[in-house]
């Protein structure tokens, strides 16, 4: 009697304290796996990409006569999911809104396809506040993966509501790309790894230049870079010289280490560039050491610029636009369009729309479009066909500096032992 009314006050307790009541999570019954036949894809890549009879083949499908209605898609996109458990998320595959060409008949054979986007493993956040995006590589896996059904009835991507006539017309948007490679570790610890090494060590330089992916830059726009740097300079501060189309645009300071043994291995630095767009558009990094033997690594860097809406050299172009976001409609207009181009709004990316003409309404957010040909799509990478499965577990890597024992001292069935973990029928 005396336990149940501590728990009461307790629970009385934490209401008043403040902490905020949790409602219970709702799980599916079981995962949209556990019937059927699958068949897993996978991509690297944002873009538009095509399924077609060959490709059917090639992951084991049975092409005789596949009732187009049929064909599934299901994926979450790919990207990092939240690290706050508290973050909502799906707690299994989204089925992806796809279109199938099948040339009217009802029946994919032939030459017909099916054509999906993905949004790859790595994405681009939205800075509203700065009218900026921000990019979150994936550091736990550089392919985006896919599973394919068939059975039932898929979903479509529908065409997106008319929205009036063209309103004011836009004819550029935010070009943006970014640059980040994982090969250092400092430490062999944590989760932040650094790119390309500026020193004066054997085999290393203090300058390196990058070349940017803008295409269809506006020539004389402002061009920013935002980057981030390490370095291990001992003693005394070092900086990085950056130089946008080989002007200096700006420097970027990182304090210096100390030599205790407890002190940091790397200082790091956030800032910016401010350059001028040209043509071609390129950035150097030039390290200046503060003291003999001075390393500096860059983590990442950003670049954005104003870009023609031009398919001009591209096969596939994305493009949002924080200038024409507003009350009333833009429309969109992109130069050396066809009959054969398609836009898409690709806002939510596992359910696209197709647009009806170039206009769009954007009253408040970014638009995202995806503008593609029938001829310049991708090719995902068939995986393989599996069997029915009553639980989602891709293959997972484990890096350890200790050797894993199966259960050291402990009894068999303890939580986590290998054994156990065999039986689950999960692993
Ligand atoms: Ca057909
Ligand atoms: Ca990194």
């Amino acid at each position: 009697m005396m336990r149940t009314a501590y728990v009461l006050l307790l629970t009385g307790w934490l209401s008043a304290a403040g902490f905020p009541a949790r409602s219970q999570r709702t799980y599916a019954p079981h995962s949209v796996l556990s019937t059927g036949n699958w068949y897993q894809l996978s991509v690297s890549a944002p873009g538009v990409y095509k399924i077609d009879i060959p490709f059917l083949n090639s992951l084991g499908v049975s092409t005789g006569s596949i009732p187009s209605a049929s064909v599934r898609l299901f994926g979450n996109g790919g990207q990092v999911i939240p690290e706050a458990n508290s973050t909502s998320r799906p707690d299994d595959l989204v089925e992806n809104a796809i279109r199938v060409v099948d040339g009217g008949d009802g029946i994919l054979n032939g030459t017909d396809y099916i054509l999906f986007y993905a949004n790859g493993p790595d994405e681009w956040l939205k800075d509203s506040v700065n009218q900026r995006f921000v990019h979150r590589k994936n550091i736990y896996a550089d392919r985006s993966y896919y599973f394919l059904q068939i059975g039932g009835t898929g979903l479509r991507i529908p065409n997106a509501p008319v929205t009036g006539g063209p309103g004011v017309p836009v004819t550029s948007y935010n070009g943006r790309f970014f640059h980040e490679l994982d090969t250092v570790n400092f430490l062999a610890s944590g989760k932040e790894w650094y790119g390309e090494e500026l020193s004066s060590l054997p085999g290393r330089s203090l300058s390196r230049q990058f070349a940017l992916s803008l295409p269809n830059a506006v020539a004389g726009s402002p061009l920013l870079i935002r980057t981030q740097c390490a370095a291990r300079s001992a003693g005394a501060s070092s900086r990085f010289d950056i130089r946008v189309n080989d002007v200096p645009s700006g420097q970027l300071p990182v304090n210096a280490v100390g030599g205790g043994p407890y002190d940091a291995f790397a200082q790091q630095n956030t800032g910016f560039a401010a350059g001028t767009a040209t043509g071609a558009n390129t950035v150097t990094y030039t390290y200046v050491p503060g003291s003999f033997n001075a390393q500096g690594w860059i983590n990442w860097l950003e670049a954005f610029t104003r870009c023609q809406l031009s398919f001009s050299g591209q096969n596939q172009l994305l493009f949002r636009d924080w200038a024409s976001v507003g009350a009333g409609t833009a429309g969109f207009v992109i130069s050396q369009a066809s009959a054969n181009t398609e836009v898409w709004d690709i806002t939510d990316p596992l359910h696209p729309q197709q647009m009806q003409g170039v206009s769009k309404t954007a009253p408040k957010d970014c638009g995202s479009m995806w503008r593609l040909t029938q001829a310049a799509f991708y090719s995902p990478l068939p995986l393989a066909r599996s069997a029915t499965r009553t639980c989602i577990m891709p293959p997972l890597l484990i890096i350890s500096l200790l050797p894993i024992h199966p259960c050291p001292g402990r009894p068999s069935g303890w939580p986590g032992c290998t054994s156990s973990r065999a039986a689950s029928g999960c692993w």
